[in-house]
């Protein structure tokens, strides 16, 4: 399987479902909201955007299967594996702010192999392919060469439905406000990925988080030179719900701040 070109089509149904979303946001009705879980709100726009993902990737690998946010197919595939979040970020999407993106990985067993995530409202496709590196429309990128806490930038998802463990995530913001540069909530997980592949963030941690958040940015992110773990420092980020991305520079400090608190 020639990795490159299959990035280039994913690349290609990201840009045209990006374009569909943006569209969208223009006409788009508070009516047409509707609220799956405490604070987990959905669209049509979702899911007609999960659909044309859905179709044009069953015909670019036939044997493949499907891990999607919206449920479109849950068809498995018997090595080929799709993670898929049409629209990361819907918050944002129905308050017009204009962070959100498409988010496409690709599993090879449980290996990512294919990273794709497309911001409209920016024009930004960023991708990876497994071995491959990482790019920033057609450019490639790497993660932040900064080693000092003091002078990072941070990113992190406010818990907004599993609040059992508020304390100690206000514990570690606690600390990190006192020992950052700052700390930024976009509210897209792809998003605060893609940014520490680029090198605009330095590091990124949340949990409660779901593979579709997470499978893309993953792969980017290392393949842009950085780490990706759980809180535990094991590898278990894809399924496990937590993750830290870092420049690997800060890995040893945020690990070690969040293994205390959690
Ligand atoms: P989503 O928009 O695809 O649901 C991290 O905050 C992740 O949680 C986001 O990538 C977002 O993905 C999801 N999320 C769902 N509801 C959210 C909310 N009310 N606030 C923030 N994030 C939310
Ligand atoms: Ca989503």
């Amino acid at each position: 399987m020639n990795l490159k070109s299959i990035t280039q089509e994913v690349c290609t149904i990201s840009k045209e479902v990006g374009i569909f979303i943006l569209e969208e946001c223009k006409k788009f009705n508070v009516s047409d909201i509707e609220i799956k879980s405490q604070n987990s709100l959905v669209t049509y726009v979702d899911k007609t955007a999960e659909k044309m993902i859905v179709n044009f990737l069953g015909k670019l690998i036939p044997e493949s299967g499907f891990i999607a946010e919206e449920g479109t197919s849950v068809k498995k595939g018997d090595v080929y594996n799709w993670v898929i979040d049409p629209l990361d970020g819907t918050t944002n999407f129905i308050h017009a702010i204009p962070c959100y993106c498409v988010s496409i990985g690709l599993l090879k067993n449980d290996e990512l192999i294919v990273g794709v995530i497309y911001e409209p409202n920016r024009d930004e496709m960023f991708y990876a392919w497994k071995n491959g590196g990482a790019y920033l429309n057609e450019n490639s990128i790497s993660v932040s060469k900064t080693n000092k806490l003091s002078d990072s930038l941070l990113a992190t998802g406010f818990p907004y439905y599993d609040y059992r463990r508020l304390e100690a995530y206000m514990d570690i913001l606690k600390w990190l406000m006192h020992n950052s540069r700052g700390v930024r909530r976009i509210g897209s997980a792809a998003i605060d990925l893609a940014y520490v592949a680029c090198g605009r963030f330095e590091a990124f941690y949340e949990y409660s988080l779901n593979p579709w958040d997470v499978a893309a940015g993953a792969l980017i992110v290392k393949e842009a030179g950085g780490s990706v773990t759980d809180f535990q420092g094991g590898k278990n980020y894809l399924f496990g719900s937590e993750i830290i991305a870092s420049n690997k520079y800060m890995e040893a400090e945020l690990l070690d701040k969040i293994k205390g608190s959690f």
